[in-house]
């Protein structure tokens, strides 16, 4: 059995993370969580390129601009739409998630998932940094992990980049 190795380790990767500044508190926090944790797990702060966008609805064009310039590893989306009391929410929501679905789809380049999606501020700050956890940080995270394992499930089969969880052997070449 061929196991791929899971790597945490963001040292020699790059991130373009895009965020939307409606609701501006909140995704400030996302943004905290997301930058720390990725300079946690090795990445440069030259490493790391922040494009503030207007809403979560305009995430996607920015995500898919930073994914085709090829200068990065993997890109991290983030933001927050609350419901509101029209069906905006729902555009808004299936515009940014299908959005970004089609943009990683079309590049190949993994595209992290940190837009909240809550019914109310109070949902939403317990996941920016309050009793839930930290989203953004959540996103940084698998953000890494993908652009680790993406270079392996590329080799050809017996080229035994994988190695046991943890292992930074199979680091993409930069
Ligand atoms: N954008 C958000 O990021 N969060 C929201 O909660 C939100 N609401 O509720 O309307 C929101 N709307 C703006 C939208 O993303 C676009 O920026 C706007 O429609 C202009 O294209």
């Amino acid at each position: 059995m061929r196991q791929y190795a899971i790597s945490g380790d963001a040292s020699q990767l790059r991130f373009g993370i895009v965020v939307s500044r409606f609701n501006h508190m909140i995704a400030l926090r996302l943004l905290e969580g997301c930058t720390r944790e990725l300079e946690k797990r090795g990445a440069g702060a030259d490493d790391i390129h922040v494009a503030w966008v207007p809403g979560a609805f305009e995430i996607p064009l920015a995500a898919r601009a930073l994914a085709r310039t090829g200068r990065y590893d993997a890109v991290v989306t983030l933001g927050a739409v609350i419901r509101g009391g029209t069906p905006h929410f729902d555009y808004v929501c299936r515009g940014v998630t299908d959005g970004i679905c089609e943009v990683m789809r079309d590049t190949s380049i993994p595209i992290a998932f940190g837009v909240l999606t809550t019914d109310d501020v109070e949902q939403a700050l317990a996941r920016a940094g309050g009793c839930e956890g930290n989203k953004g940080e959540e996103a940084a995270r698998a953000a890494v992990e993908m652009a680790r394992l993406g270079p392996q499930l590329a080799e050809p089969p017996g080229s035994a980049v994988a190695g046991p969880i943890g292992s930074t052997r199979g680091k993409a070449p930069r």
